[in-house]
């Protein structure tokens, strides 16, 4: 490997200056890391990466996460710079830029794809949206983890498709955050030989100096969760990043941890070391003086030197066209001899389902005693996963508990070779690490596959961050979360879930189905199942419920909507029962006992509120008619936002404390969730309207 030639430092110079130049234009942004951190970028794009810039979509490409998103200006100047295309997965070679000379100048104004910081899907080359810290990280270990297993399933002799390496920088704030410590274990222990984590070492974060507050060893930490660990003294020292990177690409049986000692804000004469300056633009008159020192015409702004597009075209641009045509010949071979395999590959690129996916689902006859969600999902799961060979997934050690292990013969563990199991596993052991598991399940979403992730719902809030960016990335990945309720008895307050199912209603994007027997279970699977572009909640009972005879009442395809009238009134219905999940039954027993008494009642099952308020006027107005006032609604969990539903007189059966711990049967009592007590708060319903109604009818003029 040559040395750094004049051209190389005219363009990191290049990446620094446009980088500084954007953030001084926006008045916004963080300049210091671009400064410090383009050599270190620089020399593993121009060099090492195995990226074709005509094609960011490329299915093996490696990637680069740049976990510390607030550091998005200088990928942006680098995309520019290395040509990066705008295509659209699965059309290649458009011919507009990715980012743009304008994009840059209008760095985090409406409309430019320079965002506030990268935002996947926005931006072409921006592998996953970052900016809360940690996340990035945990995103790499995903995609490193999905390049082990696509290999391991579809590489055969001669035809390496799938081999692709997954690097991500990062700084002291993503060293620091929880859920890297998480990935970065998982990530050892998996023996991941194809992950490179680049720890932009300046020991600066934004209160001052890294002595305030972190302190230790990372080497010896990073050495003891099971990594090579490479230091580079120097970021201005392209000879030593080079070392480093070939370190990496030599060690095959471990993740390696490169830490690049730099100097933030390197050649401003900017004081990083304040709270004031950190992140903050350099102000006009620093600018200057920083383009002097790289001996700049501090005049020029958006400046390309002749020959620096050039540069990164013959090195990145050259090195990563021919990689992608030998990979295009290879597939193309694979394609004739193994065509079944290249099918499945198209298909995963696509994000479908294989055709056929639902031949195998289960049906499940009425049965008064029912089983609980958790064991009728994982009974489909199975049913769904022997079909499709990329639905794969685990749970944060409680797979036992929320019913998804894959259990058919073939579906194995996934674990590090040499061990038991192999990279081609299909049931992932994510560990205790709640948090990283939901990252890392991004990030097999982010390369084609169909994760899913599971514990209990309450430790959906140890998630949560990383749901969060599933929505807003858009991807089709399954959370199942069991345990549901206050019904989970004896593990009382701290384990029965209130206010998540709220929580994750306000998510936007997300799709959160509660499903009230095992007939829905499988209704809520299709749904998932044909999910493209959004993320999904399976909110699923311990306790069991009851199988509805769906011969007497509606059928469960109705799910589809969001909610649906499962059993009504013969004539007009004078007040409405409207559940979800395991309070569905509840409401369904009251509507029988009311039946009897002449009261003409309606149940509606209300699985989704996302997918009922996507419904037209129209239908919801038939489901929910807003003449009937008298509205009852049950669900074993907080009330907030059930007044939607309710409307200005209905009554809210909820759970607004923290539970109980007790058997379930007297918790659920303590809570008011008998049919008794919905029979009682229907009739109070009825009570209040026929009042109301008599009030309107005497009120004077
Ligand atoms: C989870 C999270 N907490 C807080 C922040 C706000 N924040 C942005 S950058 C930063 C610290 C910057 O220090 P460092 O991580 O060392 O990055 P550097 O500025 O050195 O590039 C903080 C606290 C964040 N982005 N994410
Ligand atoms: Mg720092």
């Amino acid at each position: 490997m040559s040395t750094a030639s004049g051209m190389d430092i005219l363009c990191i110079d290049t990446m620094r200056m446009l980088a500084i130049d954007a953030v001084q234009r926006a008045k916004s942004g963080h300049p210091g890391t671009p400064l410090d951190a383009s050599p270190t970028v620089y020399c593993l794009w121009q060099r090492y990466l195995r990226y074709a810039p005509q094609d960011p979509h490329w299915i093996n490409r490696d990637r680069f996460v740049l976990s510390n998103g607030h550091a998005s200006a200088m990928l942006y100047a680098l995309l520019h710079l290395a040509g990066v295309k705008a295509a659209s997965p699965g059309s290649p070679g458009a011919e507009h830029a990715a980012v743009t000379m304008d994009d840059l100048e209008n760095f985090r104004q409406a409309g430019s794809r320079c965002t506030g910081h990268p935002e996947y899907g926005t931006t072409a080359g921006v592998e996953a949206t970052t900016g809360p810290l940690g996340q990035g990280v945990a995103n790499s270990v995903g995609m490193a983890i999905a390049s082990r297993w696509l290999g391991a399933t579809f590489n055969r002799p001669e035809f390496p498709i799938f081999d692709f390496n997954v690097y991500a920088l990062c700084s002291d704030g993503d060293m620091m955050e929880g859920i890297a410590s998480e990935a970065a274990s998982l990530a050892g222990h998996l023996k991941l030989g194809n992950l490179c984590w680049i720890y932009d070492d300046n020991r600066i974060t934004i209160e001052g100096s890294t002595d305030l507050a972190f302190t230790e060893d990372a080497a010896a930490r990073f050495l003891a969760y099971g990594w090579s660990v490479t230091q580079v003294s120097d970021a201005n020292d392209l000879d030593a990043l080079a070392r480093a990177y070939e370190t990496f690409a030599t060690t095959r049986d471990r993740p390696s941890l490169i830490i690049v000692h730099s100097h933030i804000g390197y050649g401003s004469p900017h004081k990083h070391d304040t709270a004031e300056a950190h992140g903050e633009p350099l102000g006009v008159d620093e600018v200057r003086l920083t383009k002097e020192f790289f001996g700049w015409d501090p005049d020029a702004e958006f400046n390309v030197p002749d020959g620096v597009r050039d540069h990164f075209a013959r090195e990145l641009g050259a090195r990563g066209e021919k990689a992608l045509r030998e990979w295009q010949a290879r597939f193309a071979a694979y394609r004739q001899v193994h065509p079944g395999l290249a099918a499945q590959i198209d298909c995963l690129e696509r994000r479908e389902p294989p055709p056929g996916w639902d031949a195998k689902l289960p049906a499940f006859p009425g049965d008064a005693k029912g089983l609980a969600t958790r064991e009728s999902s994982g009974k489909v799961l199975n049913a769904i996963a022997a079909q499709v060979p990329w639905l794969l997934g685990g749970a944060a050690d409680l797979a036992p508990s929320t019913k998804t292990k894959l259990a058919f013969d073939s579906a194995g563990d996934f674990e590090a070779r040499d061990r038991e199991g192999s990279y081609s596993g299909r049931n992932f052991h994510f560990g205790l690490r709640e948090h990283a598991m939901a990252a890392i399940t991004n990030g097999l979403a982010l390369s084609g596959l169909r994760p899913f992730a599971a514990s209990f719902l309450i430790f959906s809030d140890y998630c949560r961050p990383a749901l969060r960016l599933a929505a807003m990335m858009r991807l089709p990945a399954i959370y199942i979360f069991t345990h549901d309720s206050i019904y989970l008895g004896e593990d009382g307050p701290t384990h029965q879930p209130v206010e998540q199912l709220a929580s994750l209603r306000a998510m936007p994007g997300m799709i959160t189905l509660r499903p009230a027997d095992a007939s829905e279970v499988v209704e809520a699977w299709r749904v998932v199942m044909a999910l493209r572009d959004r993320p999904a909640c399976l909110v699923l009972t311990r306790q069991p419920v009851p199988t509805l005879d769906r011969a007497r009442y509606a059928a469960a395809s109705g799910l589809a909507r969001g909610a649906y009238v499962i059993a009504d009134a013969d004539e007009a219905p004078e007040v409405l029962l409207i559940g979800t999940g395991s309070e569905v039954a509840l409401c369904v027993e009251a509507y029988e006992e009311l039946r009897t008494e002449g009261i003409r009642a309606r149940v509606v099952s209300m699985p989704s509120w996302e997918l009922f308020q996507e419904q037209t006027p129209s239908y919801r107005e038939s489901v929910l008619p807003a003449r009937v006032a008298a509205r009852v609604t049950v669900e074993a969990a907080s009330s907030l936002g059930w007044e939607r539903y309710a409307g200005t007189h209905g009554a809210i059966l909820g759970v607004d404390a923290f539970g109980l711990s007790a058997p379930a049967k007297l918790v659920a009592e303590h809570f008011g969730f008998t049919a008794r007590h919905v029979v009682a708060a229907a009739k109070a319903q009825l009570a209040n309207d026929r009042s109301r109604t008599r009030r309107t009818v005497k009120s004077p003029a």
